[in-house]
């Protein structure tokens, strides 16, 4: 925690020397805009949707045999899915930090909440810091339209929120749906320690907080404001597909970035009355199916209003399933640094651009988004700090033939770096004390080595038969402890989350 306490002091100096003078490459591509040169009517679209918790095989092309998503099979089919695709996380936050930025969780601070939890929790005094250079920024200052739709989770007070980040507009949840009103079902590693909401517990009654409930109503909330709480969830899906196929068709003749980022198949599960009790899966399998029509609707939407070949769409989700049997083949589940934690589904389509029917075993990550969009855009990603994801367009584009930017890619769990994938070996780093989840998992002291290519299962340990490719991916793994930071010890080139000095309830931000 002593390195929060420093980022916090970093991020506050930072503040008092202008957040505007950080995000000058931002400004300077802004300004250009505005000086005429303007868009290129030949630049993509980009539609990124966003699951929260599916797992590696709850679509019916990755294995699924309970969820029916026959949108989602014939847009594999008519574009290209990924077999190695990994989150930066097993779980929300960190996950989506890495998609904004182009990061490791760790190496923007958002690795963990401001009290060690593994997300961040209503009124949160941490944020995405705004100093970030977010692919919305960069995008809005190419001229592109931005609006984001759904879950956002990198802070709920007002410097973090999406508009602070390069969207012109926001519809949607700040954090998980399952933090408001009543307590959710579901694993009990989900909520705040106990006291760790005592510091704001007071303008939590006054939100309207129950005491069955530490948080405040659930809030949806359009652009800054709180417009209903609680939200009713089962219509949720249903209005965020409302929302994006009307951005759509009010945007359709200038580049957008849409990003739609769903509250399902997170707990506590919901549907819409059409989909409800409809699947062969229970809850899981109706919402699951809900977000298969809602894609649907958004790819009918692009080819409504002649937008289909100048768009990319991407489907994916921020970390594995919850169950072992959401990710299929995969060991491990959301939370874990096993394959099922971090490895996703990753559908890409865009007709002309990106090969029908391919499937692209290549190592690719979620931090990979912002230099991939940017590339796409033609624009540069920020050359002021670092940035971690690779441009993967080769990737989209020849997905049988080009091959992953990627050395090496390292596993974290919260803070403390757990595994390192170089090629096709996969170190689980020999540690004195594992960090999990809410799962434990098959653990040596002295480490394990697995073959992801023979073995994508992580069930042969192989550590005993190659010594030097276990010390080659332990000197990597050195490298990430200095560059990054690993557990206690803060990286060098790590950077400062946000933070506010006070928090305050969303409900009652304009109160
Ligand atoms: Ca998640």
């Amino acid at each position: 925690m002593a390195g929060s306490k420093r980022n916090r002091r970093e991020f506050l100096k930072a503040m008092g020397l202008g957040a505007a003078s950080l995000a000058m490459p931002a400004l300077r591509a802004g300004a250009r805009a505005a000086a005429g040169e303007g868009p290129d009517a030949g630049l993509p679209n980009f539609v990124f949707i966003l699951a929260d918790d599916l797992g590696y095989r709850d679509i019916g092309c990755y294995g699924s045999t309970k969820n029916r998503t026959p949108n989602l099979d014939r847009m594999a089919g008519e574009g290209t899915r990924f077999s190695s695709f990994c989150s930066s996380s097993g779980v929300c936050t960190p996950s989506r930090s890495s998609l904004m930025t182009g990061c490791y969780p760790r190496r923007v601070s958002m690795h963990e909440d401001e009290r060690g939890e593994w997300v961040l929790f209503p009124v949160s005094r941490k944020g995405l810091n705004p100093s970030e250079i977010t692919v919305a920024t960069l995008l809005k200052g190419k001229g592109y339209a931005t609006h984001a739709i759904g879950k956002w989770h990198l802070g709920d007070q007002p410097p973090f929120l999406p508009r602070r980040h390069g969207f012109d507009g926001y519809f949607g949840i700040p954090y998980s749906n399952d933090m408001g009103g009543a307590p959710a079902p579901g694993p009990p590693t989900l909520r705040a320690s106990p006291g760790a909401l005592a510091p704001v517990a007071p303008a939590l009654r006054a939100s309207g907080a129950s005491k069955d409930s530490p948080y405040p109503p659930l809030p949806l909330v359009r652009d800054d404001e709180v417009i209903e709480a609680p939200v009713d969830q089962d219509t949720l899906t249903e209005r965020y597909t409302r929302e994006a196929v009307r951005f759509i068709a009010e945007h359709k003749d200038k580049p957008f970035f849409l990003y739609v980022s769903h509250l399902m198949p997170h707990t506590p599960l919901h549907s819409g009355e059409r989909f409800r009790g409809k699947s062969a899966n229970g809850k899981y399998g109706d919402a699951v199916e809900e977000l298969d029509w809602s894609t649907g609707e958004i790819l009918a939407a692009l080819k409504a209003h002649g937008c289909d070949g100048k768009t990319l769409v991407i489907f994916t989700s921020d970390n594995g399933g919850v169950r072992p049997d959401n990710n299929g083949p995969l060991n491990g589940t959301k939370g874990s640094t096993l394959e099922g934690g971090h490895r996703v589904p990753f559908i890409v389509r865009r007709p002309g651009r990106v090969p029908a029917g391919k499937v692209c075993p290549e190592l690719a990550t979620m931090m990979d988004i912002l230099p991939t969009f940017a590339a796409l855009a033609g624009l540069e990603p920020p050359r002021d700090r670092v940035i971690d994801g690779k441009d993967i367009s080769a990737l989209l584009e020849k997905p049988e033939t080009a091959k992953t930017p990627y050395d090496v890619f390292f596993y974290y769990f919260m803070g403390q770096l757990q595994a390192v994938r170089s090629g096709r070996w996969k170190l689980h780093l020999p540690l004195a004390k594992k960090r999990h989840g809410w799962h434990l998992e098959p653990y040596e002291e002295k480490g394990m080595l697995f073959d992801l290519e023979a073995d994508a299962a992580e069930s042969v340990n192989r550590i005993d038969k190659h010594p030097d490719i276990v010390a080659r991916l332990t000197a990597l793994a050195a490298r990430a402890r200095e560059d990054i930071g690993d557990d206690g010890r803060d990286g060098k080139n790590q950077r400062p989350a946000g933070w506010v000095e006070a928090a305050r309830p969303l409900t009652l931000a304009r109160g």
